[in-house]
């Protein structure tokens, strides 16, 4: 069978204002699909998706994770020494994040997010209304991440543009790329700064990565970059993910009234917002070889676009996968990956996630969008720019 073609844009305004049904016709089309307008291949069933990111050797990350071919085109940013490698290069970036990033060191700061979680939601559930999205969704992050990174007080409100021009860039030169460029012109020189030993505090995660470049497992050339690989992905993406879960838990008023009856299950209601809205939304991966892919022979050099948001609501893995279930099982949703390259900052996202969550199930009996919300427009990440609401006090 050849691969059938579609022209479906899904770095376009109306894509991302609703890419349901989009995906589901992707997810019909067949196990891979050819994009015209983009002349590569992509997966949408949770399948070939999930089988891809655990397939590194084929699937290669080291030709960029993004449209763009490095193997084609000098890349338009300096290369992560993580996601935009393969083994052994990654092997040995990743090590030291995830040791800074581990379980046990998260379970650490447990005390501190869950306390800087409910002086927020507190403070907000005392307010009329609020922006879901401005006020707790941006603020969160913004006040608990630099914080545990070692970072100062000041300016670090360009972590957001930061971000938003990164995640922008794996998808094509378009108007949203064009414009978060110009948006973080200021912000690409202070994360650089940010980056450097003497300015991150020697408690932090940022000074836990210099330190390799003290036992030798990193040059002190890299751990800047390892540094900084960290900054980018760790607070746009908790952004998106918090203002996912806000924005279910509104929309699904049972879910919330569940929630407070067992507050247990926060930690599976942001999980399963992960599902539900995939804040990552698309990756790409490089073939090395020819290969196949759900059958289809595919050759070598091929861009091959991850849907994972679609992933997550494919129909052949899910029951009711378009519905937000806190009690759901939502483990092995592709929302944070899978394979080496799997989120290594996801307990630090859970922990957040967690904890905001169970701070609104204590403050608020009803979370009530009053106003409409605002998509922000993203080449990767799917999330809102604003969401108006208020607490209904218990
Ligand atoms: C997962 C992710 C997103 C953006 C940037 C990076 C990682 C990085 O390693 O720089």
């Amino acid at each position: 069978m050849p691969i059938p073609a579609s022209d479906i844009d899904p770095f376009s305004a109306a894509f991302f204002e609703d890419p349901f049904p989009a995906h589901e016709a992707l997810r019909e089309a067949g196990p891979v699909v050819r994009l015209s307008r983009y002349g590569v291949l992509a997966c949408a069933r949770h399948a070939e998706v999930k089988a891809i990111l655990d397939d590194w050797r084929t699937f290669s990350s080291a030709r960029g994770v993004g449209l763009q071919d490095f193997a084609k085109e000098k890349p338009s940013r300096p290369p992560s020494l993580v996601l935009e490698t393969d083994p052994p290069l990654h092997d040995r970036t990743r090590k030291v994040q995830a040791r800074v990033l581990s379980p046990a060191a998260i379970a650490r700061l447990r005390e501190t997010f869950a306390a800087v979680a409910g002086a927020m939601v507190g403070a907000l559930a005392e307010r009329g209304g609020f922006d879901a999205v401005a006020d707790l969704a941006e603020a969160y992050p913004l006040t608990v991440f630099p914080d545990a990174m070692g970072m100062p007080r000041e300016n670090r409100g360009h972590l957001l543009p930061f971000g938003n021009m990164v995640f922008n860039s794996f998808g094509p030169r378009n108007a949203f790329l064009e414009q978060a460029v110009a948006d973080a012109r200021e912000a690409v020189a202070w994360v650089f700064e940010q980056s450097k030993r003497e300015n991150l505090a020697p408690e932090g995660f940022g000074a836990g990565i210099h330190a390799a470049a003290d036992t030798g497992d990193l040059t002190a050339e890299e751990t800047p970059q390892v540094v900084r690989s960290v900054l980018t992905a760790g607070v746009d993406t908790t952004v998106s993910g918090i203002g996912a879960a806000i924005y279910c838990l509104a929309r699904f008023p049972e879910q919330f009234a569940r929630l407070r009856a067992e507050p247990g299950l926060a930690r599976n209601a942001f999980e399963e917002a992960v599902r539900h809205e995939t804040p990552v939304q698309t990756f790409f991966r490089t073939t090395t070889r020819a290969t196949e892919i759900g059958g289809e022979s595919v050759e070598e050099g091929e861009k091959v676009l991850m849907f994972l948001g679609a992933a997550n609501r494919d129909p052949r893995r899910w029951e009711r996968p378009d519905e937000y279930d806190i009690g759901r099982r939502a483990a092995g949703h592709v929302g944070f990956g899978s394979g080496i390259h799997a989120c290594v900052g996801m307990a630090l996202a859970r922990l957040e996630g967690e904890c905001v969550l169970a701070a609104l199930a204590r403050r608020a009996a009803r979370i009530e969008i009053t106003g409409e919300p605002r998509r922000r427009y993203n080449n990767t990440l799917r999330g809102l720019a604003s969401l108006p609401v208020r607490l209904v006090a218990t």
